[in-house]
C-alpha cells in the first residue's frame, strides 16, 4: 500500500470550541477539511507515531467515511495500532475508558454530541488525552496552531476497511483491533455500581423505568447493561437503535426535546423512573415520575449520597462544578467538609482536578455528570447511579429529592438559550455587560442587591493555568445569580446563555414552580443585557 503525500492549504477557522472542531458535516466534506485537522492531530500529537490510539464515534452521518479517512491517515502517520469501536462506535465515556484501560497514547473521538446529526447538520472531532480526557487548551491550540500553517498530509491508499467484523486486521504496517464497543465499558460499570441490588430493583414488580437513548450512540450500551444484565423489562430502552440522523430528532436529553421520555414519566400512567441520554452518550437527564431533577441538583444529591454506592463507599475527595452550575453542590460540599471547585464551562477543566486526586465527583449545568472512573462527564453511569441510590434508598425520585432541599435548600435553576443569533451582536452585548461590571455592586434591582459583579476566571489549581472571560456572574446577597456567556458548541451564529439561579432555604417555599421564582430574575436580566434590543429576540431559543 503506498502513502501519498497531498499538498493542502489551512482553513482559518479550525480552532476546537468548548469540545473539540464542530461544524456542519458539508464544512467536514470539503476537500482536505477533515484530513487538515487529523494531519494536524498527528503532527503535535508526536507519541501517536508508533503508539496506540482508540478511535470511534456516535454513528453520526459522515462517521463512517470520516473513520475510513483517519484509518488511512493514522497507517500513513506510522500509527501502531488503532482500537476500533466495532461499526465505528463508541460513545464518549466508553472511548475515555479504552484509552484508559489500554492505556493508549489518546482517542479521536468523532462526535457533535447533542447536536442533531445529518446530511445538513452538525459533526465535530475531538482529541482525547492519555488521561482518557479532553485535549486541555495547551493542546488544542497547539493542533489549531499547526492547522494555520499546514501544506501537506499523509494518507495511504487502500480499500475501505469493514468496520463490523469484530477481529484483527493490518493497514500498511498498522493493527487495527475492531473490538466490542460495550464490553471494557460494561464491566467497569459492574465494578462501580451493585448490580445485585439493581436487579432486585426490576424484579421487585412495582418499579419501572424507560431509558430513552434518542436514536444515539448510547442504545447498544443501555440495551446490554439494563435489559441484559440488570434484568431490566425488554422495552426498558426506547429509541434504542442508533441512526445516522438521529431518527430526525435533536439528541439532546432536556425537557425540550426529550418528550417522548417526559410523556413517560407524566400522568397517572407515568413510570417511576425516566432517564436519556445524548448524541454521544455522556450527557444525562434525570426523570421521576411527573418530576424533573435539574443537572445541579443530580450532581449535590449524588455527592451527598456517595457514600452510599459501592464504587464510592471510602468517601469522596471533593467535587467540581462548572461556573454557571448551581451552588447546590457547595452546600453538599461545605456540609460534608470537602472543597467545591467552581471552573469554567468544559469537561477539559475537571481533568487536572481528578487526575490530582482533589475531587472524585464533578458535573455541569448542561446535563453532565460524572467522576474519577474516567475523565469525560457519563451518560449511562448517572443513570447508574440514581438506579443504585433508588435501589437502596427504596424512595421515589422526587422523595430523594424533596429530602435534599429541605435539608440543604433548594436551588432553583433555569437557563435561557438564544440560538444562532448574529454572532457581533452577541459579542457586543457581552461588550457592555462587561463595562457595566464595576458600577453593579451594591445596587439593588427589584429588591435583589447585588453583591459581586465579575467577568468569571479561573486559576488551574494544579498546573496554575489561568483562563479568562469565562462568563459574566452576577451574585446577589440572598445567593441567587445571574450568569451570561457565550457558548463553545454552537455551529451557526452565536448562542447567548443565560443561566439564572434563585436560593431558597425555607422548606415551605420549595414546591413553588421555577418559572414564578425566577420571573423577577428573568427580568433583571433582560433589562441589564439589553437582551432584547441587541439579539432581536422576545423570547429564547429554548429554556432547560
Ligand atoms: C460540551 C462540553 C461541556 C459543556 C457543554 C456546553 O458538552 O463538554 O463541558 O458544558 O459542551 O458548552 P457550551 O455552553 O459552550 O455550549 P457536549 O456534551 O456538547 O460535549
Amino acid at each position: 500500500m503506498d502513502t501519498v503525500t497531498i499538498t493542502t492549504q489551512p482553513f482559518s477557522d479550525q480552532r476546537p470550541g468548548t469540545s473539540g472542531l464542530r461544524k456542519k458535516v458539508k464544512a467536514f466534506q470539503v476537500p482536505h477539511y477533515l484530513e487538515n485537522f487529523v494531519q494536524a492531530i498527528f503532527d503535535t500529537q508526536t507519541d501517536l507515531r508508533g503508539g496506540t490510539v482508540a478511535l470511534g464515534g456516535d454513528g453520526r452521518f459522515y462517521n463512517r467515511e470520516a473513520i475510513q479517512i483517519i484509518l488511512r491517515m493514522a497507517a500513513a502517520n506510522g500509527v501502531k495500532r488503532v482500537l476500533l469501536g466495532q461499526g465505528g462506535l463508541l460513545s464518549t465515556p466508553a472511548a475515555s475508558c479504552l484509552i484508559r484501560n489500554y492505556k493508549t497514547n489518546g482517542g479521536i473521538i468523532l462526535s457533535a454530541s447533542h447536536n442533531p446529526g445529518g446530511p445538513d447538520e452538525d459533526f465535530g472531532i475531538k482529541f482525547n488525552t492519555p488521561n482518557g480526557g479532553p485535549a486541555p487548551e495547551s493542546v488544542t491550540e497547539a493542533i489549531f496552531e499547526r492547522t494555520k500553517s499546514i501544506t501537506e498530509y499523509a494518507i495511504i491508499e487502500s480499500q475501505a476497511v469493514d468496520l463490523d467484523q469484530p477481529g484483527e486486521l493490518t493497514l500498511g504496517d498498522t493493527r487495527i483491533q475492531i473490538i466490542d464497543s460495550v464490553k471494557d465499558y460494561a464491566d467497569m460499570m459492574m465494578q462501580l455500581f451493585d448490580f445485585e441490588r439493581i436487579h432486585q430493583l426490576f424484579n421487585s414488580g412495582v418499579f419501572s423505568m424507560r431509558f430513552d437513548a434518542m436514536h444515539a450512540v448510547t442504545g447498544p450500551y443501555a440495551k446490554y447493561i439494563l435489559e441484559g444484565l440488570l434484568g431490566a423489562q425488554p422495552g426498558t430502552v426506547i429509541n434504542g437503535e442508533p441512526k445516522v440522523d438521529f431518527g430526525g430528532g435533536h439528541p439532546d436529553p432536556n425537557l425540550a426535546h426529550a418528550h417522548e421520555l417526559v410523556s413517560l414519566t407524566s400522568g397517572p400512567n407515568a413510570v417511576d423512573f425516566g432517564a436519556a441520554s445524548d448524541g454521544d452518550g455522556d450527557r444525562n437527564m434525570i426523570l421521576g415520575r411527573n418530576f424533573f431533577v435539574t443537572p445541579s441538583d443530580s450532581l449535590a444529591v449524588m455527592a451527598a449520597n456517595a457514600h452510599l454506592i459501592k464504587g464510592y463507599a471510602t468517601g469522596i475527595s471533593g467535587v467540581a462544578r462548572s461556573m454557571p452550575t448551581s451552588q447546590a453542590a457547595d452546600r453538599v460540599a461545605e456540609r460534608l467538609g470537602l472543597t467545591c471547585y467552581e471552573t469554567p464551562t468544559g469537561w477539559k477543566f475537571f481533568g487536572n482536578l481528578l487526575d490530582a486526586g482533589k475531587i472524585s465527583l464533578c458535573g455541569e449545568e448542561s446535563f453532565g455528570t460524572g467522576s474519577n472512573h474516567i475523565r469525560e462527564k457519563d451518560g449511562l453511569w448517572a443513570v447508574l447511579f440514581w438506579l443504585n441510590l433508588l435501589a437502596v434508598k427504596q424512595q421515589s425520585v422526587e422523595m430523594i429529592v424533596k429530602a435534599h432541599w429541605k435539608s440543604f435548600g433548594r436551588n432553583y435553576y433555569t437557563r435561557y438559550d438564544y440560538e444562532a443569533i448574529d454572532k457581533p451582536a452577541a459579542e457586543g452585548l457581552m461588550v457592555h455587560l462587561r463595562s457595566k461590571l464595576g458600577s453593579l455592586p451594591g445596587q439593588t434591582l427589584d429588591n435583589y442587591q447585588i453583591a459581586y459583579a465579575d467577568d468569571f476566571a479561573y486559576a488551574d489549581p494544579v498546573d496554575g493555568n489561568r483562563t479568562e472571560h469565562q462568563g459574566i456572574r452576577i451574585g446577589f446577597e440572598d445567593g441567587s445569580r445571574i450568569v451570561f456567556r457565550l457558548s463553545g458548541t454552537g455551529t451557526e451564529g452565536a448562542t447567548l446563555r443565560l443561566y439564572l439561579e434563585a436560593f431558597e432555604p425555607d422548606p415551605s417555599k420549595q414546591t413553588q414552580s421555577t418559572e414564578t421564582v425566577m420571573e423577577r430574575l428573568v427580568n433583571i436580566a433582560l433589562a441589564l443585557a439589553e437582551i432584547g434590543q441587541r439579539t432581536g429576540r422576545t423570547e429564547p431559543t429554548v429554556i432547560t
